[in-house]
């Protein structure tokens, strides 16, 4: 059981940041929640979680603010204490081609999915080197390593993500803080829901068909609990000699060409 140390999860009010916070919480975690839109699913997972006995702090904040950013790293010090692991969780995508995306549009999405990361592990790491040790662990994606249509600057940022990750391993490993990555597949989230909705004759999407039929060895979609035991494994000292690495929760799908046709 950990004790006295604290984890913030961005974008933790929901999906895969919900569910890594929820466990944080199991293993003793002192645990805090940034939302920005959500505030009601922030404040419902929060009383969940009080309903289970933790105590989780929600602060609201655009991750891509610095301000804002400054201002949530102060008030979860003062609540809770400085940050031991910190998981870069949240993120947008705008599926849109290349081609029809305005550079505002693409901008968001490597402000908030890239800049963000890097705003909060900024804010996090001095206070982190003066403790002698701390925890980042961002959350990339399969499109850290591949493209596909329509996710140009959602890939973008992934891919900037994954070597960032490998940068601030690099610069501060020497300060016995471990900055790694966790690749999730494809997840049931809200995030992946206009993948799986039905079709208008109740036939599956042909995206979820894709994902489950085709690439995943696993022949399914990702829960979001599945990624909680690695945030586990990467927050604690268990990991402490693994640093730069990006550990794919994907059900196999880097490993598979894909099935074969009959
Ligand atoms: P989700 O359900 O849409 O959750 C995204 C979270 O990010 C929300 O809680 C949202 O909070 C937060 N967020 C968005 N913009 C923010 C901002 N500017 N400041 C602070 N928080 C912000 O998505 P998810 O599927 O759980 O994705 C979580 C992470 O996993 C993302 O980084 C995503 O790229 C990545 N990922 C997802 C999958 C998948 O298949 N689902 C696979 C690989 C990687 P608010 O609503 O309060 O804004
Ligand atoms: C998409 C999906 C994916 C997932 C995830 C895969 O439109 O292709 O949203 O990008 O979100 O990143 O790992």
């Amino acid at each position: 059981m950990i004790q006295n140390k604290v984890a913030l999860v961005t974008g933790g009010a929901k999906g895969i940041g919900a569910a890594i916070v929820k466990r944080l919480c199991e293993d003793g975690y002192a645990v805090a929640i940034n939302y920005n839109k959500s505030e009601q699913r922030a404040l419902s997972l929060c009383s969940f979680c009080a309903s289970e006995g933790f105590t989780v702090l929600p602060v609201k904040c655009d991750v891509a603010a610095s301000r804002d950013v400054e201002k949530m790293f102060a008030e979860i010090e003062e609540r809770l204490g400085s940050v031991d692991v910190l998981v870069n969780n949240a993120g947008i995508i705008k599926r849109i081609p290349m081609h029809e995306m305005s550079a505002e549009d693409f901008r968001r999405v490597i402000d908030i999915d890239l800049n963000g990361p890097f705003i909060c592990a900024k804010a996090v790491i001095p206070s982190m080197i003066k403790k002698g040790h701390g925890k980042i662990i961002n959350i990339c994606s399969m499109m850290s390593e591949f493209g596909r249509e329509t996710v140009s600057a959602y890939a973008s940022a992934k891919g900037g993500l994954k070597m960032l990750t490998r940068n601030i391993a690099s610069e501060y490993g020497q300060y016995n803080i471990q900055c790694n990555g966790i690749g999730p597949g494809y997840i049931a989230t809200p995030q992946t829901a206009p993948l799986r909705e039905k079709q208008a004759d109740g036939s599956k999407h042909p995206f979820d068909s894709f994902i489950t039929d085709s690439k995943t060895p696993a022949g399914r979609w990702g829960d979001p609990e599945d990624l909680a035991g690695p945030a586990v494994f990467l927050s604690s000292s268990a990991s402490d000699f693994v640093n730069g690495q990006i550990l794919y929760v994907d059900g196999g799908i880097l490993a598979y060409i894909g099935k074969q046709p009959k």
